[in-house]
């Protein structure tokens, strides 16, 4: 027998805690710090505290270590992300 606490119950358990601790918040809105049009890890860690380098890079779906509005928009469209 394994023990109950599998990886995936993990996942989902993070996951809801996420989406559960910012519900209450209106569409967070993220400041283009440096106004160069896309988000960078620093300026999405002041939206979004709590997010993760490991959701950053999951967020970043070409790799070029901004987050665009598209990629913003498909991280709130997979629930990546809560707004
Ligand atoms: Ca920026
Ligand atoms: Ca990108």
């Amino acid at each position: 027998m394994k023990p109950m606490m599998t990886p995936v119950t993990t996942l989902t358990f993070l996951a809801a805690s996420v989406i559960t601790t910012t519900t209450a918040m209106a569409e967070t809105q993220i400041e283009d710090t440096n106004g160069n049009g896309t988000f960078d890890y620093i300026e999405m860690s002041i939206a979004f505290p709590k997010i993760t380098a490991e959701e950053f890079t999951a967020m970043d779906l070409d790799e070029d270590g901004e987050i665009s509005a598209e990629e913003l928009q498909a991280a709130y469209d997979a629930e990546v992300l809560a707004k």
